[in-house]
């Protein structure tokens, strides 16, 4: 296999855009369909997704071999799975739910090696995937080259957000409007687009900025993206797997039925 570099952390870091594609269907097929489809980069889904250890596993491959950066989310609290996706060859990795410093420093320590954190060796499958020349250069630039995103989508975390940026080894943080909007309505309402709310997710990305880091975000409606960028948000997620399949189906059924 060709040589595939970890790139997307010097591409969000230059301040290119990067609109990723969001996996929940966990069949390596489709997600190669998705890799190969004009999206910068692929996220899959463990939390609400389907996506499975070895889902993963396939996945990772399929993507890297299509030369596209692979993000992981794991579900809430699994910082060892965190550090699983890196071995398996992983860009980045999404953590849900880092509410206190105490959650960013747990999610850090698992992602980052000494001396800023406890991450343990074995990335073999990742340095074979991308064709890296051994261990050593692994070592040399896995913190650098690899990303952290603590997901900010409580007012607890809105509180602790300038100590979760503080965090040495969080690179990013990464908006959950749809959980942000519940708890910004003390639960009465799922709203991503709450209008708002708008002022806090534009302070989040802007705070992100003061702290030298990185800012993305889930678009559960594409059409929010370039208002995302305009705040300062370098990492969109705008292409969920399932509103793709649904807006494609509506889109061949119009044409089809003559509407
Ligand atoms: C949210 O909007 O809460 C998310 O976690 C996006 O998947
Ligand atoms: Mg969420």
């Amino acid at each position: 296999m060709a040589e595939a570099p970890l790139h997307l952390a010097r591409r969000l870091r230059a301040g290119e855009t990067v609109i990723c594609a969001w996996s929940s269907l966990p069949d390596t097929g489709f997600v190669a369909m998705l890799a190969g489809q004009g999206f910068d980069a692929v996220n899959l889904d463990m939390q609400h997704g389907g996506h499975t250890e070895q889902s993963v596993w396939d996945g990772i491959a399929a993507i890297v071999g299509l030369g596209k950066p692979v993000m992981v989310r794991v579900p809430v609290g699994r910082f060892d799975m965190a550090a699983r996706a890196l071995d398996f060859g992983a860009d980045a990795v999404i953590a849900p739910m880092i509410n206190s410093p105490a959650d960013a420093r747990a999610f850090a320590a698992a992602m980052k090696y000494p001396p800023v954190g406890e991450r343990s060796w074995g990335p073999t499958r990742g340095i074979t995937l991308r064709g890296i020349s051994g261990g050593n250069a692994y070592l040399a630039s896995a913190n650098a080259d690899t990303l952290s995103f603590a997901m900010i989508e409580t007012r607890g975390a809105l509180d602790a957000l300038d100590d979760i940026l503080a965090t040495r080894g969080i690179d990013a943080v990464f908006v959950g409007p749809a959980d942000f909007s519940i708890a910004w309505t003390g639960g009465e309402r799922l709203d991503p687009k709450l209008d708002a709310m708008m002022e806090a997710i534009a302070h989040i990305a802007a705070c992100a900025k003061a702290h030298g880091k990185l800012a993305g975000i889930f678009a559960a409606d594409p059409a929010m993206t370039q208002r995302y960028v305009a705040m300062g948000y370098g990492l969109v997620a705008a292409g969920f797997d399932a509103a793709l399949v649904r807006a494609g189906a509506d889109a061949v059924l119009a044409a089809a039925r003559g509407d």
